[in-house]
């Protein structure tokens, strides 16, 4: 989590038709821009510089930069997002990788969404699920080998979109999960913190330096944080939340 820089792109009115599992109420695309803003901000100040891409009317969901494409300082990966909606998003990211990064690898076959990549100091974990097939986790696995590093792929609790839906980095020896997800003993090892009940989507935080993001209808899990003399700072997520999206798919960081 020790970050100085990250990718972003700018939310299109076409955001309001992105995907949503629930099927419920649909996010206003002003209310999005407004949240998003503050995400950049957030990002800012927390000491990141922020690359903020024009947005991408064709594709909905391409503010969640998270999912087509995988970065460590070491270099970058275009991945294959599991939603066909989606894949267009990755010849779209490709240039701003390639300025950012001397190494930018590809995956050749299979699917595989950043938001089922969680990176702890250990290894990085990749999860299984309706995005992220057993083909696309072994290419993974295999190029971020190339990069020097070591990832396992894992199984992501049924009914959840991605594995950082339920998961995040808090510290270098603590996760944030969902009792689900706890409950696999994925983590052994780390330090979990379970969220309340009530306040399973504050799962997806995003501790960015000293300061961990944390949406605003999550107050329980931000004491937690914050009586662990960490900076929180809560942001309105409730608009991307319609179209099932949190802290950490609105950047690619590094
Ligand atoms: C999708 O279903 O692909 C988007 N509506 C939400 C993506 C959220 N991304 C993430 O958690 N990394």
């Amino acid at each position: 989590f020790d970050f100085d820089s990250a990718i972003v792109r700018v939310p299109a009115p076409s955001v309001v038709n992105g995907l949503s599992a629930s099927g419920g109420e649909m996010p206003s695309y002003e209310g999005v821009l407004a949240e998003h803003r503050a995400y950049v901000a957030a990002l800012e100040a927390a000491g990141v510089v922020v690359d903020v891409l024009p947005a991408l009317d064709a594709y909905p969901d391409a503010i969640f930069v998270e999912d087509p494409a995988f970065v460590l300082p070491e270099g970058a990966i275009l991945l294959r997002p599991g939603a066909p909606t989606r894949m267009g998003e990755v010849a779209e990211i490709e240039p701003a990788l390639k300025r950012h990064f001397d190494e930018v690898l590809t995956l050749p076959d299979g699917f595989a969404d950043g938001g089922d990549i969680l990176i702890t100091p250990a290894e990085i974990l990749i999860g299984l699920s309706a995005r992220t097939d057993l083909a696309g986790a072994e290419a993974f696995v295999a190029q971020v080998e190339r990069l020097g590093r070591r990832a396992r792929i894992v199984d992501t609790p049924p009914g959840t979109l991605h594995f950082k839906t339920a998961s995040s980095l808090l510290t270098e020896d603590c996760v944030v999960a969902t009792p689900a997800l706890a409950a696999t003993g994925v983590f052994a090892g780390l330090d979990v913190l379970v969220t309340p009940e009530g306040e399973e989507a504050a799962a997806n935080l995003l501790r960015v330096n000293d300061t961990v993001l944390v949406g605003t209808a999550y107050p329980r899990i931000a004491d937690l944080i914050a009586e662990r003399g960490l900076n929180v700072i809560v942001l309105d997520v409730s608009e991307i939340a319609k179209i099932d999206a949190g802290l950490s798919c609105m950047s690619l960081r590094w």
